[in-house]
């Protein structure tokens, strides 16, 4: 394992001259207030994966998913983006980085400035009735989900409404994946930051630029299964090295 200061990430980032994919998971938003999955303290170390966020659980009883979202999921809607977020968003306005392919739900690369941003898992910024197709926003689903008798956020037409994120057994969204695949392809270096890495098919993204004979930065806390792939990993808490990096760029 290779331990480095920041300086090197930058030097690193100029090398590759813009060709620069970051891949993100929920750690860039545990500074946010937002809890991961699989940290120590993380949601699954209290619920269990599969009942929460598999498809079919949700359209046989959406009932334990909202229970669960109240506090868990829809507390995002107060969330603020951090200086993970505005360190990336900067790398991107500096065109060090050609965009962002996230695996968070949270809108908060979006609100930090980011643009060219995939969010492979979708977003909690909109949801929608499974009958009659209404869009809702993240506070309607809210005011929704706390008014309604059996604790289900449901559509004007009695439907439930799902939020826009993607369940264990849905289809990623077509649009992200094009846009991801046009980054990563055009990248030589790609940087995950907060991800253990291993949620597929996101977590095979390191290794298609590998494949292309590019390059793997790690920032994580954790471990993740590519560390022995990896040209350089940092392992300190990510709001630190953001820190950094945005000093060393003023
Ligand atoms: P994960 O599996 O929970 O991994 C997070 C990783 O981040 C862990 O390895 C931690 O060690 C590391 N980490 C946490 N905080 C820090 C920190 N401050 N500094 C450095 N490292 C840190 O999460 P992944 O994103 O890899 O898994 C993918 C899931 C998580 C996706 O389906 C997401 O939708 C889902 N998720 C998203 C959010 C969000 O939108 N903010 C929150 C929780 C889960």
């Amino acid at each position: 394992m290779i331990i480095v200061d920041s300086k090197i990430f930058i030097d690193k980032l100029k090398a590759h001259s813009g060709k620069v994919t970051i891949l993100t998971g929920a750690g860039v938003s545990t500074p946010s207030g937002i809890p991961d999955f699989r940290s120590p303290n993380g949601i699954y170390s209290k619920y269990d994966p599969e009942e929460l966020f598999g498809l079919d659980n949700f359209l046989s009883h959406p009932a334990y998913f909202y229970k669960f979202a109240i506090d868990n999921i829809f507390t995002i809607k107060d969330a603020k983006p951090n200086v993970v977020h505005y360190m990336v968003a900067k790398l991107e306005s500096l065109h060090l980085v050609n965009g962002v392919v996230t695996q968070n739900i949270d809108m908060l690369h979006k609100k930090a400035g980011s643009v060219n941003l995939a969010e492979m898992h979708g977003s909690i910024e909109k949801g929608h009735c499974l009958r009659c197709g209404r869009i809702y926003t993240l506070e309607e689903m809210y005011d929704r989900t706390l008014n309604a008798k059996d604790g289900v956020a449901r559509c004007e037409c009695g439907g439930v409404i799902k939020p826009d994120i993607i369940f264990f057994g849905e289809p990623l969204p077509e649009s992200e994946i094009n846009k991801a695949y046009a980054m990563i392809e055009n990248s030589t270096l790609m940087v995950a930051m907060g991800t253990s890495l291993a949620v597929y098919p996101v977590a095979s993204f390191p290794q298609i630029v590998l494949q292309n004979k590019g390059e793997l930065v790690i920032v994580n806390m954790g471990a993740t299964q590519l560390d022995s792939e990896a040209s350089l990993i940092f392992k300190t808490p990510l709001e630190d090295f953001a820190q950094e990096v945005l000093s060393l760029l003023a």
